[in-house]
């Protein structure tokens, strides 16, 4: 493809390994916040992954877990209060500069920054999570090197489905091919095409092994990747 007029960045698994021990924790903590004895350790959460979204995994578990949980009247409000929590120790873990940005990441921002290119965020993830990792890792003032940012609960259909990436290139006024996405996970590279938008994949802890087929490049990493070797 010719040089993209924007990159569109996913988050957890691609700018930074937030799941295992950012977003885990803080579902187990949120768990242990409200009294529950559910702990989900690094295999089962991998698994729990293929629900994307923090809200409808915890409700997937409920229901296949714990199925008396699920049937209480009041169980969209712990869904909700749980997630809450979440956010909650999730922001505070960031906060504590304890997850870094994958290798290259920094430097292939600064170089579409520099050639004016311009820059997007599309994810499953709540808003408040993107920002506190923009700030922690890159630089406080990086939210707002970011055109658009997509998260959460804007789209009703998560990743794999398409809306998350249609409603970035609806506000960026560009078409899917004079884009570019960057991606960790199978799901997230099917929301990508499925919108159009040809896509890179730096394969993540927790995704080796998934099945990339249609992406442009499927890379270990950004490291010493530049725009270029990455779009053509
Ligand atoms: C990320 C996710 C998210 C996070 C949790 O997927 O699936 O659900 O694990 O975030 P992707 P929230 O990288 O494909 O966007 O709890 O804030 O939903
Ligand atoms: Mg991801």
């Amino acid at each position: 493809m010719n040089a993209p007029q924007a990159i569109i960045f996913d988050v957890d698994g691609t700018l930074a390994e937030t799941e295992r021990d950012g977003h885990r924790p803080a579902f187990n903590q949120a768990f242990a916040e409200h009294g529950l004895s559910w702990r989900w350790d690094e295999e089962l959460y991998g698994r729990l992954l293929d629900i994307t979204g923090g809200k409808e995994r915890i409700r997937h578990f409920a229901e296949v877990a714990a199925p008396a949980i699920a049937a209480r009247p009041d169980f969209n409000e712990l869904v909700k209060k749980l997630h809450a929590a979440k956010t909650k120790y999730y922001v505070r873990l960031v906060e504590q500069g304890r997850l870094a940005l994958r290798p290259g990441v920094a430097s292939l921002i600064a170089e579409a920054r520099r050639a004016g290119i311009r820059l997007a965020i599309a994810t499953t993830t709540s808003p408040e999570n993107v920002d506190a990792l923009l700030r922690a890792s890159l630089a406080p003032e990086s939210p707002g090197w970011f055109e658009v940012i997509g998260a959460g609960d804007v789209v009703p259909a998560k990743k794999p489905a398409p809306d998350i990436y249609l409603w970035v290139l609806a506000r960026l006024g560009l078409p899917a091919s004079a884009c570019l996405a960057v991606e960790d996970s199978a799901n997230g590279l099917h929301s990508a095409l499925a919108a159009g938008i040809p896509t890179v994949v730096t394969v993540g802890e927790y995704t080796a092994g998934q099945d990339f087929a249609g992406a442009l490049r499927v890379l270990d990493n950004l490291q010493g990747q530049s725009l270029k070797a990455i779009s053509s």
